[in-house]
């Protein structure tokens, strides 16, 4: 947790670094765009959690989504993939160093239509990967077409009409086993602070579907992912809280009425019914009730479904303990012999 040693210095987090120590280049998106609401909770979340950015990677594909990573921790690795191919640079990178976490920042068109092959399959493995899906309803980048989260009759700015169902990615990551997935809005400070703090905890996967309102191509009425809608529309489930496991306080908390998960780290996430009281770790009742508000034209956010239960990707396919890129030759390349002894083992 961040502390102040002297009055008036700046704060100082548990790694001994200042919020300063966590910015990155300076944006050049569209003054009021919702991307860089997100892009100042990021910071604000690895510097409250004394995130090491040395240890951290930053990914993306293709939009402007996928320019964010430049504007935070310009200290941490950083790639900038090909459009929809960033899950595939992700588990690159799980596979070479085991120790570092990700963020891998995305946009509904660069996961949804062109990436979608690739965003079901990373849902089904339990890299360390916190996936953001910075989700306008389109593709920002060139020039305001719909994107496959668009929903069905809403209106682009000059009066055409989406005739297609959109896609759920909630809906999606659940059903194929992902084990941490929340809706969130940009426009929602608070609770992304704190569900972004718990994702970059979690040791798994967790998607984060952030309605991101696009002001220069989306924000119109009969948009559904613009501020007015999403301020009329948006249901928040929880008051969400996150006490990371090296505070000591938190036995001593008065918790009342909250539900409380903890995670594999030992941070324990709070939880406060709003709207209505579900059970976030029941995979049927994060389904329904994804389906049930998607009728409703509401939007729910919070925290829509937790499993701490998976096993890592890294040791569900048994990798070493020691980070392959920190091996020698000598053992990643064994050489002829031993590939001459492997091909004549008996099955
Ligand atoms: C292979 C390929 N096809 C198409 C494009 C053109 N293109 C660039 S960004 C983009 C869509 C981006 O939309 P989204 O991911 O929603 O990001 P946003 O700009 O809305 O944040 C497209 C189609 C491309 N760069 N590469
Ligand atoms: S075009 Fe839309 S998504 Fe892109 S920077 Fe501008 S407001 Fe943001
Ligand atoms: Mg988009």
């Amino acid at each position: 947790m961040a502390g102040t040693a002297t009055p008036n210095a700046p704060e100082t987090n548990r790694a001994g670094l200042q919020k300063k120590d966590y910015a990155g280049s300076k944006s050049t998106l569209c003054i009021g765009c919702g991307h860089d609401l997100i892009t100042a909770r990021v910071i604000d979340a690895c510097f409250d959690l004394g995130i090491q950015p040395e240890q951290f990677v930053k990914l993306s594909g293709i939009g402007c989504s996928s320019k964010t990573p430049a504007y935070f921790m310009s200290r941490s690795f950083s790639f900038n993939s090909v459009h929809g191919r960033m899950p595939s640079i992700a588990t690159g990178t799980a596979l070479a160093n085991r120790t570092l976490k990700m963020i891998g920042v995305s946009g509904d068109g660069d996961t949804a239509n062109i990436g979608m092959g690739q965003f079901v399959h990373i849902m089904r493995r339990n890299l360390d990967l916190v996936y953001v899906v910075e989700n306008n309803g389109v593709y920002g980048l060139t020039k305001g077409q719909f994107s496959a989260t668009a929903d069905k009759g809403s209106k682009l700015k000059h009066g055409a009409v989406n005739p297609f169902h959109a896609i759920d990615l909630c809906a999606l990551a659940v059903e194929l086993g992902c084990g941490f997935v929340a809706r969130l809005f940009a426009g929602n400070t608070k609770m992304m602070r704190q569900v972004l703090q718990a994702a970059l905890a979690f040791e798994g996967l967790a998607l984060l579907d952030i309605i991101s309102p696009c002001v220069t191509f989306n924000n119109h009425a009969g948009s559904t992912k613009s501020f007015p809608y999403m301020k009329d529309n948006e249901l928040a489930l929880q008051d969400i809280g996150f006490v990371p496991a090296y505070d000591p306080h938190y036995e001593e908390m008065d918790h009342g009425d909250e539900r409380e998960i903890k995670l594999g780290d030992g941070s324990h996430i709070t939880i406060k019914a709003l709207d209505k009281d579900y059970d976030p770790t029941s995979r049927t009742a994060a389904l329904n009730l994804l389906a049930e508000y998607h009728e409703s034209g509401k939007i729910a956010t919070g925290l829509i479904y937790v499993n701490e239960k998976e096993p890592r990707f890294v040791d569900q396919i048994n990798m070493c303990d020691q980070p392959l890129s920190t091996l020698p030759q000598s053992i990643t390349r064994p050489g002829k012999e031993v590939l001459e002894e492997v091909m004549n083992e008996q099955a």
